[in-house]
């Protein structure tokens, strides 16, 4: 690193000190906090974002947006080339360059890590950063800190592509690194022809029923205000938007989106008895998860919920029955995975595993799930919360393409024919970037007319173990360390055997805990045959939780 750069780096950061006894840590997808303490992270996220670019000469991605949390948090996403979340060889580097106590530590810092991963600064590439930020109000302001971290890397360029959803932006970094418009038009663009195409291809006239509405929560986050211009393009779906973030309908996440649906079970702010029975679905806060829901009738404001493990399932069903038609004469077999964490309820493990599907567990973070996916022709991935999608390989894909082109002088019979061009449409309409939640709705209303199905017929595919999920403050949230895929306690010592304890007490249930990395707790699942069971579970393991580490409160 020259003088010059050395420079511009410490006269930038001095403008961006880190607050005093604040130490951050990468979690879950990325940094998150209370924004007004995050300026100086996002900042020196910028500047790793710009080392990441030349480091792989692409273009990397910068999303400011807290996602689920509430309105006052926010944070920072990087899109990695494929559109990914960045790679996990980089996170210790983040955390220290986030920490670093002052300007000439952080340069040194970047200099020793620029000289070990082979980085020159002021070479042919530029580097290159496309930046995007969800509806927060802080969003601006720290939106300007990473546009200035990228500058203070000299040749660097900050692309502002605006207010986006996550995904979008996760797109638009794929689209570009493969030589691709990648416009928000274009991915506009994509969904909706992916949609109709698919749309085209069911197989027999639909009835009214099968046309009726959808009614959408848009979180109060900009997810509403993107599908309001999905809408506009697809004259086959009926979309209803509440909670879309316009003036006076309410707060970002505050008793509204997929992360409260999920969680709570209860009917978001703005839905009711009026809505009974009707398709309903949640988008969170910067769109990148969904879960369905259909309200209950009586005074309690309860749902069904239709989540994320579900949105797993139709699609798995979906995709097997495609890949069954096409394995039909020329006994190829294409290798299709499924990835669920911890939370997927057991009665979907047993599910997918019936229909002779091979699972795998990962712990928590799309990080994890995605990079599993990619071992298969065909990977799907969700999260309970609604996070995920379904991941084409290169090789199968192109495989897919060749049957498409030999098409008209192939002995294909016309189900084959179709079900190649189905699959190619779902690998355009869902996002191969990343969980995308508007794509992810639109794949989940074209299978549903395609299976003929209510969102009360698509429930019925499996019972769901009661569940009950709580969290719990602490004073350091990173006193727990798990093993096995996060089901169980390595520390504190005597944490695991009182859950254990617990867990004993009753029958067919299932326990664990693991620290949130987006939020200041600690997350408690708890599984059992009847809701009170898996209440009184997850109650008495998270008193053991407050008792080892917490404030006493519980
Ligand atoms: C993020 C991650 C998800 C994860 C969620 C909650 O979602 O992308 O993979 O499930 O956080 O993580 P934790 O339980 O560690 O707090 P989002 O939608 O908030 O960006």
């Amino acid at each position: 690193m020259d003088e010059h750069q050395k420079g511009m780096l410490l006269e930038c950061a001095s403008k961006y000190p880190v607050p005093k006894g604040v130490k951050i840590s990468y979690g879950t997808a990325g940094f998150r906090a209370d924004a007004s303490i995050l300026s100086s992270t996002v900042f020196r996220v910028g500047i790793l974002a710009a080392l990441r670019s030349l480091k792989t000469k692409s273009v990397i991605g910068l999303m400011i947006t807290a996602s689920h949390n509430q309105i006052s948090d926010n944070g920072v996403k990087i899109a990695d080339p494929s559109g990914g979340m960045l790679t996990q060889d980089w996170e210790p580097f983040a955390d220290l360059l986030a920490n670093a106590p002052d300007p000439q530590n952080l340069v040194k810092l970047i200099s020793e890590f620029a000289k070990k991963e082979n980085i020159s600064f002021g070479g042919v590439y530029s580097a290159e950063v496309l930046l995007g930020r969800d509806t927060r109000p802080s969003g601006e302001s720290l939106l300007e800190a990473a546009r200035h971290g990228i500058n203070s890397v000299v040749g660097a360029v900050a692309t502002d592509m605006g207010i986006l959803t996550t995904p979008q932006l996760h797109w638009m970094v794929r689209y570009r690194n493969k030589g691709k418009s990648s416009l928000e038009s274009d991915y506009f663009t994509q969904l909706s022809n992916a949609f109709r195409c698919l749309m085209n291809y069911i197989p027999r006239e639909m009835t009214t029923s099968e046309m009726d509405e959808l009614i959408v929560d848009g979180a109060n986050g900009v997810g509403g205000e993107k599908l309001e211009v999905v809408k506009k393009t697809l004259s086959s779906l009926v979309i209803q938007i509440r909670n879309s973030g316009r003036e006076g309908e309410g707060v970002l996440n505050q008793g509204v989106g997929a992360d409260f649906v999920q969680k709570e079970k209860i009917v978001p702010s703005g839905f009711g008895q009026i809505d009974v029975g009707k398709r309903c679905a949640s988008l969170d806060g910067d769109a990148d998860r969904f879960v369905y829901f259909h309200v209950l009738p009586g005074s309690n404001n309860k749902i069904e919920l239709v989540d994320g493990d579900k949105i797993l399932s139709l699609f798995a069903l979906f995709i097997k029955q495609q890949l069954a038609i096409l394995n039909k004469e020329d006994g190829h077999q294409v290798h299709l995975g499924i990835v669920q964490t911890a939370y997927a309820n057991g009665a979907s493990t047993d599910y997918l595993k019936k229909l002779g599907l091979e699972v795998a567990l990962t712990p928590t973070g799309v990080k994890y799930l995605h990079e599993k996916a990619c071992e298969y022709d065909i990977g799907i991935y969700f999260e309970a919360n609604g996070h995920g999608t379904i991941l084409f390989s290169a090789s199968f894909l192109s495989w897919l393409e060749n049957r498409n082109k030999e098409i008209a002088s192939s002995s294909d019979g016309l189900e084959q024919q179709l079900s190649v061009k189905r699959l190619l449409a779902v690998s355009e309409l869902i996002n191969q970037a990343v969980g995308d939640a508007l794509s992810g709705v639109l794949l989940v209303e074209v299978i549903l007319r395609h299976m003929g199905w209510s969102i009360q017929r698509w429930n019925e595919l499996y019972q769901d173990l009661p569940s009950r999920q709580l969290k719990v403050k602490v004073m350091d949230r990173t006193a727990v360390v798990t093993a096995n895929a996060e089901t169980g306690v390595v520390k504190p010592t005597g944490l695991q055997e009182a859950i254990n304890c617990e867990v004993a007490k009753y029958t067919m249930r299932r326990s664990f805990v693991r620290p949130s990395g987006t939020e200041d707790v600690i997350r408690v699942y708890a599984e059992a045959s009847t809701q009170e069971e898996a209440d009184n579970l997850a109650k008495s393991v998270a008193q053991h939780v407050d008792h080892f580490l917490g404030f006493g409160s519980s």
